[in-house]
């Protein structure tokens, strides 16, 4: 995945043609797309290719599986076109390594502490083993809470090296600047662009609010 902007696109509009207008307008701008089950179950997989031959295609669907059902989801989402997939960490070491494996060289992003309120109830109280956990197992990055940039910190100290991909900007009350100062090389953002009036300028202003703090 390249790194530019910095700035994953979250396509959860199931609108098909909508989804597909948003992407059109923010491909230049965006280094990913990230899509999730909203858009799979309203256009169906061939919407991965399709996406896939505009952009690099993250598939969210946060796999919790034994090691064999994660296989065969992986293997399909990359036959598809997948670059990269994201999975839950809870399920285990050994289905975590079966994940990575069966990427083939893609990316594999563990779920850390989910963003929402909720997040703070479970996954907060096993974030940095979820992290150390993805290191060992060669994972390529993390997902962390954009709402709790000072955690997007603590969880990058356990597992120092892999990516992380922070959601919650916008929409859910986080910011862009804090989560890239505390840590974040990537930022996810949904409703913020493609519910907007205009996808474009949304995703510029974000794209120049990231740059203008001069890596
Ligand atoms: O809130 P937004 O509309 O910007 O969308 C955020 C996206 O990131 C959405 O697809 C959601 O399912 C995903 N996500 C989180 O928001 C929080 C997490 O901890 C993990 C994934």
């Amino acid at each position: 995945m390249k790194m530019d902007s910095r700035l994953i696109l979250a396509l959860d509009e199931t609108d098909v043609p909508k989804a597909l207008h948003v992407l059109d307008e923010v491909c230049g701008i965006i280094d990913a797309v990230k899509i999730n089950w909203p858009l799979i179950l309203s256009a169906g997989p061939e919407i991965i290719t399709t996406l896939s031959q505009k952009a690099d295609v993250i598939c969210d669907f946060k796999i919790a599986d034994i090691p064999n059902t994660d296989r065969l989801i992986i293997e399909q989402s990359v036959k598809r076109g997948a670059s990269g997939v994201i999975v839950h960490a809870f399920t285990g070491t050994d289905s975590l390594k079966e994940c990575v494996s069966a990427a083939g060289g893609r990316d594999v992003f563990v779920v850390t502490e989910m963003s929402h309120p909720g997040g703070q109830e479970f996954t907060a109280k096993h974030a940095e083993e979820f992290a150390a956990m993805a290191a060992e197992c060669g994972a390529s990055g993390l997902i962390a809470p954009a709402t709790r940039p000072e955690r997007i910190k603590k969880i990058k100290e356990s597992a120092p090296g892999l990516l992380i991909l922070s959601p919650g900007v916008g929409a859910q009350g986080g910011s862009a600047s804090n989560a890239v100062l505390n840590g974040a090389d990537y930022v996810i953002v949904g409703r913020s662009i493609y519910g907007s009036s205009d996808p474009k300028d949304a995703a510029q202003k974000l794209a120049d609010e990231i740059k203008a703090l001069r890596f």
